[in-house]
């Protein structure tokens, strides 16, 4: 196990590093603790794209003996696999629930028992479930106290005696973490919380990895461009069920403020993804542009008079129509607001070219609408509307 950076995923149970290692390999590999049982061996996942094996771990409670127990199965795993010449962990990321806005001593210093046996690995600590970014400073506060508070009453084993590897991590430092990183993995379902801190936590883990394991600043690069797109895509299948639960109520379609206001909290949190500021002048051009181009009452009608030329739709109940073409809008602006953003991002659009943002909102109004229109057409003008709102958001 030493052609890949090994990282220890730690932390309480639930905390949420199942979550986080699915959301850093891009794969639904690791099992989610779902209220009755989370992790209970140590297993490894690597990534396909970056240099990293992340190795998963029981989560431990703050009693006493369920701690003893995390670094007894650790400590017996890592012997196991102690053999090579290079360290077989090479750092450490310890997951703190941000929600929970609390971290025990009795935490830290387990983590810190099983740090021992690699000697200085850097922890890095994953603030895990940062749902709200203006709460980030304050959780890294108390973070940073609860560490300070550890080190200073001198019972963490940490540093004692031993040669500092980081020369520019200075000694008042020692033992403390290396960074510390607001995450949320996975959206919420409401709509404007944004998977965030991967990319973050990603660079942090490179800076601090030896040289010899380090991964290229190209596929570093490449990696970031994929979650952003990921995460785009993401948000933009949550909010088209969303959409479609909306339009399942009785509502006029075309002149839907609900699905306006919809369209406005998704793309401006698909800029958000692409650190674009929606309060700069040219972004809400773009903006604007976007939701012009896909206006709600045209494509709306456009779709209901597709659908209502296909045989047997005429007896399909109103509001089954408006939630399948509630979502096929709100998907189609997802989807074009994250090829636009994607390539003002990257500089190789202008902003103010927005004839050809016209053309991405109407080419892919068109598209999802068409395909819509295809999957009703083939199942004999019966509306399923869950299998279609499913399989929109397949890729
Ligand atoms: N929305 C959202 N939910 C999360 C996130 N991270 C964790 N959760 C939820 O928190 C719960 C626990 O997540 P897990 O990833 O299984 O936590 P764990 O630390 O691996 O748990 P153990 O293996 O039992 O220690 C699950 O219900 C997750 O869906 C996140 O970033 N966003
Ligand atoms: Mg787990």
């Amino acid at each position: 196990m030493t052609d890949k950076a090994n990282i220890l995923v730690m932390g309480p149970a639930g905390a949420g590093k199942s979550t986080l290692i699915n959301a850093v390999t891009g794969k639904e590999v690791a099992r989610i603790n779902d209220g009755r049982r989370g992790t209970e061996k140590l297993a490894a996942y690597e990534s396909d794209e970056l240099n990293l094996r992340l190795i998963d771990s029981r989560g431990f409670g703050d009693g006493f003996w369920d701690s003893q127990k995390t670094i007894r199965d650790m400590s017996r795993w890592m012997r196991a696999g102690l053999k090579g010449d290079r360290p077989l962990i090479q750092m450490l990321w310890f997951c703190v629930d941000a929600s929970s806005k609390h971290l025990s001593a009795r935490t830290i210093r387990t983590v810190e028992f099983v740090k021992r046996e690699w000697k200085d690995i850097p922890v890095i600590v994953v603030l895990t479930k940062s749902y709200f970014p203006d709460e980030d400073q304050e959780n890294i506060k108390m973070v940073e106290d609860a560490f300070r508070k550890a080190t200073r009453n001198n019972w963490l084993p940490v540093g004692k005696g031993r040669p500092i590897r980081n020369k520019e991590h200075p000694a008042e430092n020692k033992g403390m973490p290396v960074a510390i990183i607001p995450v949320l993995a996975k959206p919420l379902k409401s709509m404007p919380a944004v998977p965030r801190g991967i990319e973050e936590l990603i660079k942090a883990t490179e800076e601090h990895l030896d040289d010899a394991l380090k991964d290229s600043e190209e596929a570093v690069y490449r990696y970031d461009l994929k979650r952003k797109r990921m995460n785009a895509h993401a948000l933009t299948v949550l909010a088209t069920s969303s959409a479609a639960a909306v339009g399942a109520v009785p509502l006029n379609l075309p002149d839907s403020v609900v699905l306006s206001t919809m369209e406005t909290a998704l793309i401006s949190s698909i800029a958000k993804i692409y650190k674009l500021d929606k309060k700069d002048d040219r972004m809400q051009k773009v903006m604007a542009r976007i939701i012009e181009a896909g206006a709600v009452s045209m494509t709306a009608k456009m779709a209901l008079n597709q659908l209502k030329m296909i045989p047997g739709v005429a007896n399909i109940a109103a509001d089954v129509l408006n939630a399948v073409v509630a979502g096929a809008i709100v998907f189609g602006i997802g989807e074009a607001s994250g090829v636009i953003m994607e390539k003002v991002y990257l500089g190789e659009i202008d902003e103010e070219n927005l004839d050809w943002i016209n053309k991405v909102v109407n080419g892919k109004m068109g598209s999802v609408v068409g395909k819509v229109v295809r999957m009703v057409a083939s199942n004999d003008g019966k509306i399923n509307v869950k299998e279609i709102i499913e399989s929109l958001g397949k890729k």
